[in-house]
């Protein structure tokens, strides 16, 4: 028979992130697997809530769920689907003792008291493009509970701050499924392949640029944003940066973290928070950036370092290139 070279005969698939995250795990002695099969529960998940996104408009699962959440916004059907399927995966994997969610006021106590972690989770952002097949995205972040294993879990568990974060990421419905995660080594990216159901890994340690020339914002609301950002955002038209705001969060960020570029959601006039959660919105997406060798702010502190004592508080963020967010944050 004439000799081949296997890798001409077949493409390799790459690295599974099942493998990746095995291979991870056995690297530090100490790991004792839950945060590994916590991770793959988030994966599982991710999954499912991909499979229901791609046939969202076959499924009459489009529109208003008729209810609201803690915020006074509309809960989609979408946003209650996500939230319940990766509540159950997270119940069932049994390393998570309790979940706080954007999509539900209190902290949902999965009956799992032994678990070590417990998971902040916006289980669909970008609700605003769920009925239009824009991208959306899934933002999550995990800390190690405080309080003793086989007790409840307690508020404090969750307001720990956002340097105490033990892995945070995000997966993007977008044009392809993507998985982006840190667990402070590096930020990893995984690709779906859904034809064999499985993450593969895409964008091994990913780094941001410094630099950048895009800047996403809602700029309808720029008369009502602070004059420093409208500053900056008068600096961006005058150097002819590219404008892109796509509403979605993980999307924009994402697309900034790969190309160069910073994503503000200020204070405005009327949210003078801002609009978005510091728990499974801003730490989350802050911890990963920063492992991707970006920044993140809310114009005055480096966002990390906000204190945070209630669940569904509200900052406003500044993240992206390094370069970008410093010249944000002097003219704040
Ligand atoms: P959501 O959690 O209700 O989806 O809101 C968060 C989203 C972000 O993903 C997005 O960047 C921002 O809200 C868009 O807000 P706006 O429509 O005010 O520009
Ligand atoms: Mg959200």
């Amino acid at each position: 028979m004439a000799s081949y070279s296997e890798e001409t005969v077949a493409v390799p698939v790459g690295t599974t992130l099942d493998r990746f995250i095995k291979r991870r795990q056995q690297a530090s002695p100490a790991a004792t697997g839950e945060l590994s099969q916590l991770l793959r529960d988030i994966a599982l998940a991710a999954k499912i809530v991909q499979r229901e996104v791609s046939r969202a408009g076959l499924l009459a699962i489009t529109g208003g769920f008729g209810t609201e959440n803690q915020h006074g916004e509309a809960q989609q059907k979408l946003d209650m689907i996500a939230h319940v399927r990766f509540l159950r995966a997270l119940r069932n994997g049994g390393e998570v003792a309790a979940i706080v969610s954007e999509e539900e006021d209190s902290i949902v106590h999965t009956g799992n008291q032994q678990g070590k972690y417990v998971v902040a989770i916006d289980p669909l952002d970008g609700s605003s493009n769920i009925d239009v097949n824009v991208s959306i995205g899934t933002i999550f972040s995990i800390y190690r509970r405080q309080s003793p294993i086989g007790g409840p879990v307690v508020e404090s568990d969750f307001l720990q701050g956002g340097h105490q974060q033990v892995a945070a990421g995000y997966v993007l419905y977008g044009t392809s499924t993507m998985l982006v995660y840190t667990t402070g080594q590096g930020v990893n990216g995984f690709t779906y392949d859904g034809s064999l159901g499985e993450f593969f890994l895409s964008h091994a340690n990913l780094t941001t640029p410094v630099d950048g020339r895009i800047y996403s914002c809602n700029e309808g609301n720029l008369a009502d944003f602070p004059t420093g950002i409208q500053h900056y955002i008068s600096q961006c038209r005058e150097n002819r940066f590219t404008a892109r705001y796509i509403g979605a969060l993980i999307a924009d960020v994402h697309r900034n973290l790969l190309k160069g570029g910073v994503y503000l959601y200020p204070a405005t006039r009327q949210a003078p928070n801002g609009k978005l959660r510091l728990l499974y919105e801003c730490f989350p997406m802050a911890f990963l950036v920063e492992q991707a060798g970006g920044s993140a702010t809310d114009g005055r502190q480096r966002l990390l370092d906000i204190p945070i004592e209630k669940l569904h508080q509200r900052s406003p963020l500044i993240i992206g290139s390094t370069s970008l967010v410093n010249a944000v944050s002097q003219l704040y």
